[in-house]
């Protein structure tokens, strides 16, 4: 038996990937991966049997054992293997703390090597989920949902805040995932994890601004200077706070890449004169960046790539994130910082980075930032200025049908504004739309967890114009999805009421036809189609 994997938008249609993923993932990987996840299921069950609340120990590591699967974070063999241990761990200790001893086949599992661990994946891989493949294309649709969430509560955690109530959810909706149920309990279990993502986001946006401020208009440089550099990916913007302090008069300088643009949005990171642009574009030309790149690259999260020789050597990961064969930086003591000494030191002596174009990215338009310019914004829409708002927001790929987003930014009517978060505005976010009356027609809120900004935005339109309604609103959704995390956002917008999204570039593969169906009915989820079409239904309010 291979590897079965079909939780992204890349996984090859009509089986899944079961030979190598399309994104480098190979079979061992994908099957430990799968282990990790039936692991974090057993810890579940046993945390379930607990009465009081799920302990943040246990919620943060339900957390980054489903982190550690989600697309493109890592592909680390050995540290799939650690994870598995440490979740089998705890599962033990609770049991054991309850005199319990539990039917689920991970029960003997504790004392396994990582041939065993393989040689377990065949029945705990995506397809025992269920026999029955829409109950399956269900469980998949929470199970993806979940890992997503866990990404934004590991996020969280990491700042020190945590939900007691996300974590029963983990438990109660993971354990279910074991059991038989019914396509009704399953499409329940579904909205609720929308309901949870939109906790899950609103926590995080807490932890961000509480810890460093409120996204501010800014403008970020693309070019480069002429010191060396470190190049720091991924979404946690603790490692990066780290990563500032400790270059700060080493005569290095700090660039963000892909999803740790929106950093430069935080006043806590604007006194960092040496915090001085972004380089390069969405995750998936990283191969050919980090190259040029010249100096060490940090990746906090994912998405990383299938790492060339070029630049091996030079990249670092850390947190959840793993590649075989990089140096990880090790997690915090308590109390602590990482130690990013060996990035400094290497990028001191590297030279610094080549050009790739020289312009500037304008950002920082999450909630508190639009709702200062609330009176504008509504006094635009008032006039007719603002037709419409546009969200486009998720995540970019390598697939070529995603230039739809940039021909869709590119071509709809000047009265339009695309709010935008994640790292699908790469498709349009160097474009020159102009603006609004002084309002950019691109509003860029942040990171894929910041799509939460957009709903609260909406949410607030939706009150000053006093309707009952979101679909009321002037706004169309077009949203690009990839990886688990716009599964979550996805399931988060179906939760809040939003219908009509068009979802691109091509449904996810996981669900099967009926379930699909379910989703159009209900909530009027539609593909994209084609550019002008899309935009006149949009503009229609269709
Ligand atoms: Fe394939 Fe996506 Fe799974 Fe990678 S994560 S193996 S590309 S379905
Ligand atoms: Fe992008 Fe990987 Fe999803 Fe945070 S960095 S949005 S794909």
């Amino acid at each position: 038996m291979g590897m079965s994997c079909n939780q992204c938008q890349e996984s090859i249609h009509g089986t899944g990937c079961t030979v190598r993923g399309v994104c480098g993932k190979d079979e061992p990987t994908a099957q430990l991966q799968d282990v990790l996840v039936y692991a974090t299921e057993g810890l579940a069950l046993a945390a379930e049997k607990l009465t009081g609340s799920v302990s943040v120990h246990v919620g943060q590591l339900i957390s980054e054992s489903l982190f550690v699967t989600v697309t493109n974070t890592n592909f680390d063999e050995d540290a799939i293997v650690a994870q598995i241990r440490k979740t089998l761990a705890v599962r033990d200790e609770l049991n054991a703390s309850l005199d319990h001893s539990s039917d689920h086949d991970a029960a003997h599992w504790s004392g396994s090597s990582k041939e065993d661990f393989l040689a377990k994946a065949a029945s705990v891989s995506i397809t025992s989920l269920s026999e029955n493949e829409d109950l399956r294309s269900l469980k998949s649709l929470v199970l993806y949902g979940l890992k997503g969430l866990a990404a934004y509560t590991d996020h969280a955690a990491v700042l020190g805040y945590h939900d007691d109530e996300i974590y029963a959810f983990y438990v109660k909706a993971l354990a279910a995932l074991t059991n038989v149920l019914s396509a009704d309990e399953l499409t329940g279990l579904v909205l609720e994890t929308g309901g949870v993502a939109v906790k899950a986001m609103a926590l995080l946006d807490k932890a961000n601004t509480t810890t460093y401020g409120h996204p501010e208009i800014t403008t970020v440089s693309t070019g480069v200077g002429k010191n060396p550099g470190i190049l720091i990916s991924g979404h946690d913007l603790r490692d990066l706070e780290e990563l500032l302090k400790q270059t700060e008069g080493t005569g290095v300088d700090v660039y963000t890449h892909c999803e740790m643009l929106p950093a430069h949005y935080y006043p806590a990171f604007k006194k960092y004169s040496h915090f001085v642009g972004n380089y390069g574009g969405a995750w998936w030309s990283q191969d050919k960046e980090f190259d040029t790149f010249n100096g060490p690259i940090l990746m906090t999260t994912n998405c990383i790539v299938p790492v060339r020789e070029a630049y091996r050597n030079r990249m670092f990961t850390t947190g959840m994130a793993g590649y075989p064969g990089l140096k990880h930086i090790a997690a915090r003591a308590e109390g602590g910082a990482k130690d990013f000494s060996v990035l400094v030191e290497m990028a001191k002596s590297c030279q610094p980075p080549k050009e790739l174009e020289n312009g500037t990215i304008v950002g920082g338009f999450a909630h508190n930032q639009v709702l200062a310019l609330a009176d504008k914004v509504v006094a635009a829409v008032k006039s007719g200025a603002i037709k419409r708002f546009v969200v486009m927001a998720g995540c970019d790929g390598r697939h070529a049908s995603r230039q739809y987003y940039t021909d869709v930014a590119a071509a709809l009517p000047e009265g339009t504004i695309i709010l935008t978060a994640g790292c699908a505005k790469y498709r349009y976010n160097k474009l020159e739309l102009g603006d609004i009356g002084g309002i950019p027609r691109v509003l860029d809120a942040g990171q894929c967890n910041d799509s939460y900004s957009l709903a609260v935005i909406a949410l607030k339109l939706k009150e000053v114009f006093e309707l009952d309604d979101i679909n009321d609103l002037p706004i169309s959704f077009d949203i690009a999805w990839y990886e688990q995390k716009a599964v979550t956002v996805l399931l988060a917008l179906l939760f809040l009421g939003v219908k009509g999204i068009r979802l691109g570039p091509t449904l996810p593969e996981f669900l099967t036809p009926n379930v699909a169906a379910v989703l159009v009915e209900k909530f009027g989820i539609k593909p994209i189609g084609a550019v002008n079409a899309d935009i006149e239904a949009m503009m229609a309010g269709a």
